[in-house]
């Protein structure tokens, strides 16, 4: 989605690089990464999205779908993951973090927009499903409140089934056999090469190995995909993943 008009005009005065983000959210380690990559200097404004800090009016008034990360980039608003960080790729071009041929860049944003396609049918079921269910439980108030609050369907659907009745092991065997279609694919890649695209790393590394962080938190069979381990052992060696990553959300 990208660029957006917040009705929460406080951030349009905002100077410099601000962002909204959570520790253990997946999608706000990309942005970290991504900004640390560019050794940029960022205002955090975080939000501890267990304690439902995201759900207010004034939040929703910067983001429509009440989710992190946001980036608030001289008055701009950003929001989805992806779009960030291509924004912060285009904006700051050194290092570079895309490859300089067409049909690589095209691998590059295949990679990214899997991973944004993915995220609440996938990811967070799995991840809710064998990590969060029956911790995230929410007083009819917080329920009434989000509801008021949020206009997106999916996101609508998925909260009033997670903090519902949950996820059913059915659903959560679904989401996980569409991971493991795309840790499949990763593997035999990085079977031939460093990184996800090509021999130089990129966004699709920044955007996949939060997921590979998380998920693995929360249990998901990593064993069967030796080239993809190996990668994010390289990828935790960077300093980017340090600070990014670890410095936020030391064990996920
Ligand atoms: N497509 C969005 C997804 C953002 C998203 O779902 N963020 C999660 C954390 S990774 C969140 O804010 N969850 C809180 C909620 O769903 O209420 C992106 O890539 O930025």
């Amino acid at each position: 989605m990208g660029v957006v008009t917040p009705t929460n005009k406080e951030v349009l005065g905002f100077e410099g690089l601000h962002l909204y983000h959570s520790g253990l959210s997946n999608c706000s380690m990309r942005v970290r990464m991504a900004l640390e990559e560019k050794g940029l200097s960022w205002t955090s404004h975080h939000l501890d999205i267990t304690k439902k800090e995201h759900v207010t009016p004034e939040y929703f008034g910067i983001n429509p779908n009440g989710v992190v990360p946001t980036l608030v980039h001289d008055g701009v608003v950003i929001i989805e993951s992806d779009d960030i960080i291509d924004h912060i790729d285009k904006t700051f071009p050194e290092p570079p973090l895309r490859p300089t041929s067409e049909e690589e860049l095209e691998k590059m944003y295949w990679w990214m927009r899997s991973a944004v396609q993915i995220h609440v049918k996938a990811v967070k079921t799995f991840i809710y499903f064998h990590k969060m269910q029956g911790k995230m439980k929410q007083t009819d108030e917080q329920k009434q409140q989000y509801e008021k609050l949020q206009k997106n369907e999916e996101l609508v659907a998925f909260h009033k089934h997670s903090s519902g009745e949950g996820f059913s092991a059915e659903e959560a065997k679904a989401a996980e056999l569409i991971l493991d279609r795309f840790f499949e694919e990763a593997d035999q890649v990085l079977k031939g090469q460093q990184w996800l695209v090509g021999d130089n790393f990129s966004l699709a590394d920044i955007t996949w190995v939060p997921l590979h962080f998380t998920l693995a938190g929360a249990g998901y069979g990593f064993d069967r995909y030796p080239a993809v381990q190996a990668w994010a052992e390289r990828l935790r060696e960077r300093d980017s993943f340090q600070k990014g990553v670890l410095k936020w959300c030391p064990k996920f």
